[in-house]
């Protein structure tokens, strides 16, 4: 638990990826093991929250016949789809008010995985004066990793809570972690 018992300082923020439905075993493209994030992500989230800590959930929102589905030549199956049950977060990830919602995956005419990609993500990152960010969720050999390397891209620090995610495949799950570290990021 060496994670949790990190300092929390003025300039940190948390960021949630994807903690959907769909990504989560039972779900339309699920993540092997997902949900047994929750528990040590919802600890982070309260001592955020209590800490007065910039929390930030990401959601995937994808139009019906997004152009990343199989039926459109793109890589994945439908998922996402906004409004759906399966879009909705995971009912066991702990929220409240002060949480802010970021949504991605909603342009017609590309995928955005990772949360930086034309969100407007690092303006609000900025307005709120988040400097370091620590991300767990889904996947992370897909939207954890791209979103990693943008913070480190736009000047970002960033820590991966590594028990906080899980990746679709395994050893891609290990070159993830292998990169991010080289690149710069700091796991937890
Ligand atoms: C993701 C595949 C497709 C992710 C999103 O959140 O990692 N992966 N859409
Ligand atoms: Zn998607």
């Amino acid at each position: 638990m060496s994670d949790l018992s990190q300092q929390i300082r003025k300039g940190d923020g948390l960021i949630i990826v994807d903690l959907q439905w769909d990504f989560c075993p039972g779900g339309l493209l699920p993540v092997p093991d997902a949900h047994n994030t929750l528990p040590l992500l919802n600890k982070w989230i309260g001592r955020a929250l209590a800490q007065n800590m910039p929390v930030y959930v990401s959601r995937d929102w994808h139009p019906k016949n997004h152009i990343s589905f199989l039926e459109r030549g793109g890589p994945w199956p439908p998922h996402c789809i906004q409004d759906t049950d399966g879009a909705q977060f995971h009912p066991d990830l702990l929220r409240d008010d002060k949480m802010v919602v970021v949504t991605k995956g909603t342009r017609f005419d590309k995928d955005q995985n990772s949360v930086f990609d034309e969100t407007g993500f690092h303006q609000q990152l900025i307005h709120d004066g988040v400097r370091h960010l620590i991300i767990g969720g889904l996947a992370l050999d897909g939207c954890v990793l791209q979103t990693v390397l943008d913070a480190l891209h736009n000047g970002v620090q960033i820590s991966v809570i590594q028990e906080g995610t899980r990746p679709m495949d395994a050893e891609a799950g290990r070159r993830a972690i292998e990169r991010m570290a080289k690149e710069g990021a700091v796991i937890i």
